[in-house]
């Protein structure tokens, strides 16, 4: 016999500067998890490989904020990231960080081999520099305005807007996340990686070897990369937090958090590997090996150009087989944001929702943003939940359960000589794990939950149109056949759905007291359990949710946005002096009348008592006041702004407004009633 198929299946090494939520598991870890989870039940050498991402700038920016260590951030949130995904039955063979020695060197080690063999180029740059806090301001140590866009909040190494890759140094405007100080250019060393150096055989090896088989948001990504033309990358950084860069006159640097996270799937197998007494080398070094690294889409081009080219500039390594990203899960309609409070975090989840991993592993799996994103909403949850796992697979065991212990006490009957319909019902079950595993070898993790609710589905018709419960006074003979079948078919279940819902596959297979069988079984034999098997205790798999659950859900979220401290001011603008403010003409006024300006949705026309006659202001506020509602109020108009027209209306003068961290518009006005035109100084 020959050597089973070996796979190393990777899933993004979360970062450790706060917790995981339903994007994350949507995203990667569940797709992984079933992916690895079928490969092992198939019988195949298949480890399932991940760890925490413990460096980085965002980390340290966490930790200053919270006035503690970078280490103590890191311990905080692995802690609570490992937690979750055990919770959730994610089944790593392991689960490493890259704060760990073994990490470091192992990264180290890969430098230098790099350096050695002369594939970085050492260049002296001018970099962003921040004289207050004595520091070169890396990645997201800075703020700006996006070169390509415009938005005006992009980090230094992407803009989250239009998702650009950036340097700090193309920034305009930059301001350092540190101090709030205006950045100075200052020299320094670093190392690059020349990507263009690598560009000809990743072309080949990505866009014309895997154009089949790599999905087309994965080939989109790296074809567009490509043409753009890719440029030497650095892979250091002017940091304290970090994997010391093991070279000569490389004090204070550290290798950039992309250049040593990768490198992670590489340690966390060799700790497998030395905590199991196994090998890690044909993992990563034998041809016939399978890497497939399971990302969500913001991580295409380290997975796909960036890693691949340090392997193969070290050597001795393999490519990965295929990189399946997905795109990314909204929720309620939004993008899931961890600085909003937009979002589900699992630790939260379990404490409302205790027992019930598999209905989100569930409804994350069926609504999985394989080919686009997707919107997670919680009536959808409800009505998977009630519907489909309650209504059918809930349903169909349940029935079998109980009339199996009605009938027979629990004791699978003899049958007599099967029907038609039943062997064809046992027939289409033999083809379920063929048709499964075929969808799964594909990415396809969406349809192939589909199938396998299929196979409840048909259960029930199964038994809907045989009506044991009729027969059961007139062709006992005949119930005995029927229920011998849909037992079969609950086994079934019992032994597929250990990919997808592994909490309630098992609990299937402990009520029924299955061995544990086996995906090929099922396609062999049809027959998993024999007359005479005696099944255990049977209770509901799955129970409904009601609306007040719901509600509560998303009334928490709502209120978990609005109740978010407000995030970190914006730095303060260039000094002005005591003349620049002088020139300004703040008075108080009162709005007499409003009005919605016809065909917007944000604009009011106001009119106002300003003390020196009646103006007219028109206000973008109409999202957030009513006309009616502000009618006698006191505001502070600045009179002395140039008018101007907005839809056709002359606006003189601007009212002052201030935003609280929901997003909401609040006036700025005199705290007790004064006269119109009284100035504002
Ligand atoms: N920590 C980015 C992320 O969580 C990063 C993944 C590393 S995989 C080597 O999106
Ligand atoms: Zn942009």
């Amino acid at each position: 016999m020959s050597a089973p198929e070996r796979y190393l299946i990777t899933a993004a090494l979360p970062y450790t500067n706060g917790p995981v939520h339903i994007g994350h598991l949507a995203g990667v870890y569940i797709p992984a998890d079933i992916f690895a989870r079928y490969q092992k039940a198939k019988g195949r050498d298949a480890i399932y490989i991940c760890g925490s991402d413990e460096h980085g700038v965002p980390i340290t920016i966490r930790a200053r904020k919270e006035g503690v260590s970078p280490q103590e951030i890191v311990d905080k949130y692995h802690a609570l990231i490992k937690k979750s995904f055990e919770d959730f039955g994610i089944r790593f063979d392991n689960y490493s960080r890259t704060s760990l020695p073994l990490h470091h060197r192992t990264a180290a080690d890969f430098f230098r081999k790099l350096y050695d063999k002369g594939e970085f180029i050492e260049k002296e740059s001018e970099q962003l520099y921040d004289p207050e806090a004595g520091q070169f301001l890396a990645d997201r140590f800075v703020k700006g305005t996006c070169p390509k866009c415009g938005y005006t909040e992009a980090y230094g190494d992407q803009c989250e807007k239009c998702g650009t890759s950036l340097s700090p140094t193309e920034l305009i405007n930059p301001v350092s996340m540190i101090s709030g100080a205006r950045p100075v250019l200052r020299k320094t060393k670093h190392w690059y990686l020349p990507l263009d150096k690598h560009a000809g055989w990743l072309r080949k090896w990505i866009l014309e070897e895997h154009k089949h088989d790599w999905k087309p948001n994965v080939l989109g990504q790296v074809k567009s990369w490509l043409d753009d033309g890719l440029r030497p990358r650095a892979v250091t950084r002017d940091l304290d937090w970090g994997v010391p860069v093991p070279v000569e006159g490389a004090k204070g640097k550290v290798l950039y958090v992309w250049f040593d996270a990768p490198i992670g799937y590489i340690s966390s197998t060799k700790e497998w590997a030395g905590r199991t007494g196994k090998d890690w080398r044909p993992y990563w070094q034998d041809e016939n090996t399978k890497l497939i690294h399971f990302i969500g889409k913001d991580n295409i081009v380290f997975h796909t150009i960036i890693f691949p080219a340090m392997l193969k500039a070290h050597g001795g390594y393999i490519l990965p087989h295929n990189v399946p990203a997905n795109e990314f899960l909204n929720l309620e309609g939004d993008k899931i944001s961890t600085s909003r409070n937009w979002a589900v975090w699992l630790h939260e989840y379990l404490e409302d929702f205790p027992g019930k991993q598999d209905v989100l592993r569930y409804v994350l799996t069926a609504n999985a943003p394989e080919t686009k994103d997707n919107d997670f909403t919680w009536k959808d949850f409800q009505a998977r939940n009630n519907n489909e796992l309650v209504g059918n697979l809930g349903n169909f065991v349940n029935r079998v359960g109980v009339l199996t212990h009605k009938y027979y006490d629990g004791i699978i009957p003899e049958p007599g000589k099967l029907s038609g319909q039943d062997l064809e019902v046992l027939e289409r079950m033999r083809e379920f794990p063929g048709r499964i595993g075929d969808l799964i070898e594909k990415f396809r993790f969406r349809d192939a939950l589909a199938e396998y609710m299929n196979l409840a589905r048909m259960g029930n018709k199964y038994l809907a149109d045989n009506e044991p419960w009729k027969k059961i006074k007139t062709e006992p003979g005949r119930v005995k056949s029927i229920m011998f079948t849909a037992n079969q078919l609950v086994a079934a279940l019992g032994v597929l759905g250990e990919v997808f819902l592994p909490f309630s596959a098992q609990k299937i297979r402990r009520m029924w007291n299955l061995p544990a069988a086996d995906w090929d079984k099922v396609a062999q034999t049809g027959v998993l359990l024999p007359a005479g098997h005696q099944i255990g205790k049977t209770e509901l798999l799955f129970d409904k949710i009601d609306d007040a659950q719901i509600q509560a859900q998303i009334d928490k979220l709502h209120r978990s946005k609005a109740e978010k401290s407000q995030p970190a001011a914006s730095p303060l603008k260039p000094e002005i002096t005591y003349d620049d403010f002088q020139k300004l003409d703040l008075r108080i006024a009162t709005v007499t009348a409003a009005e919605k300006v016809p065909k917007t949705d944000k604009l009011l026309k106001l009119t106002l008592d300003t003390g020196l006659g009646t103006k007219t202001v028109v206000s973008g506020i109409a999202a957030h006041y009513q006309p009616d509602e502000i009618i006698g109020k006191q505001v502070v108009w600045l009179g002395n702004l140039k008018p101007r027209k907005l839809r056709g209306i002359l606006s003189e003068g601007m009212i002052l407004m201030t935003q609280d961290a929901g997003g909401r518009l609040v006036f700025v006005g005199p705290e007790e009633q004064t006269d119109n035109g009284a100035t504002v100084s």
